[in-house]
């Protein structure tokens, strides 16, 4: 039964059914499956998916935008509802997407659990200019600055913000981490970012692992 929401939820995503999404988002927490599992094992598990589609060209951009906005109508009743065990560890975070990438989705989520654990975040939004970043962590005088992008292209701003951290004093008194499709462990240690994250779940163990340092 479970698992059959679940695959039918995923499969909405992919064909991009927007109006389905919230009903049977609402079936699946009716049937006692976590916010997390919806999200995790339906809705991404479909978006995956998605990505391999566009891949291989079956699916052009306008496709991948519906599936988008499907996967944001689910999410609509699935975030609030998300309850994620708090860490003991408090703080203040400033998150977003890094200058030239507008793929937000997955920031979202990692904001969603991040808030959920108990943490008090920033949300600079997509597409968002380095130097706001910096001006954000200096005015609250936040712990933790998170970053994601998607994109390879934009790799390149995540370095230069550890760069800019450090001309203001900042890196060390604020933690950096990083995650998202285009980034890695590796990319991570060479940037010098004080942790990478693969998904929100582990976004949450490595947020309150920075805070407790
Ligand atoms: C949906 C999507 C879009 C949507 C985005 C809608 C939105 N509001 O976000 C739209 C249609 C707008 C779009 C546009 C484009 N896209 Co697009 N898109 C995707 C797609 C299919 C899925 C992304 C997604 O939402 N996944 C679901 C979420 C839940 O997963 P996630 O983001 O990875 O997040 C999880 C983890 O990564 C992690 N995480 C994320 N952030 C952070 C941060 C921290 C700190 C931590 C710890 C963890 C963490 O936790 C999240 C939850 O578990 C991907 C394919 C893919 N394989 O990723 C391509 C993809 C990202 N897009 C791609 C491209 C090229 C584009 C365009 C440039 C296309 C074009 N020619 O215009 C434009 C981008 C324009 C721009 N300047 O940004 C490429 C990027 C290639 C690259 N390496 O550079 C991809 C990989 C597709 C491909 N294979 O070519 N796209």
């Amino acid at each position: 039964m479970g698992n059959e929401l679940l695959d039918k939820l995923a499969e909405v995503v992919v064909k991009g059914k927007i109006k389905e999404a919230k009903p049977l988002a609402e079936q699946a927490l009716g049937a006692g499956i976590t916010p997390q599992t919806v999200i995790f094992d339906g809705l991404s598990k479909g978006m995956e998916v998605v990505g391999q589609k566009y891949e291989k060209k079956e699916y052009y951009l306008p496709q991948v935008l519906l599936s988008a906005q499907t996967m944001y109508a689910a999410l609509d009743i699935l975030l609030p509802k998300l309850k994620v065990e708090e860490v003991g560890a408090s703080g203040k975070i400033v998150i977003g997407v890094v200058e030239g990438d507008v793929h937000d989705i997955g920031k979202n989520i990692v904001k969603a659990m991040l808030t959920g654990a108990g943490m008090t975040l920033y949300d600079m939004g997509r597409d968002v200019p380095l130097k706001k970043y910096i001006e954000k962590v200096q005015a609250e005088k936040a712990n933790i600055l998170a970053t994601s992008t998607l994109m390879t292209p934009t790799l390149a701003g995540m370095r230069e913000l550890e760069k800019m951290l450090k001309e203001v004093g900042m890196k060390g008194p604020c933690k950096t981490m990083i995650g998202g499709g285009a980034t890695s462990k590796e990319f991570a240690a060479q940037i010098g970012a004080d942790a990478w994250g693969y998904d929100a779940i582990e976004a949450v163990k490595i947020a309150s692992q920075l805070l407790k340092k």
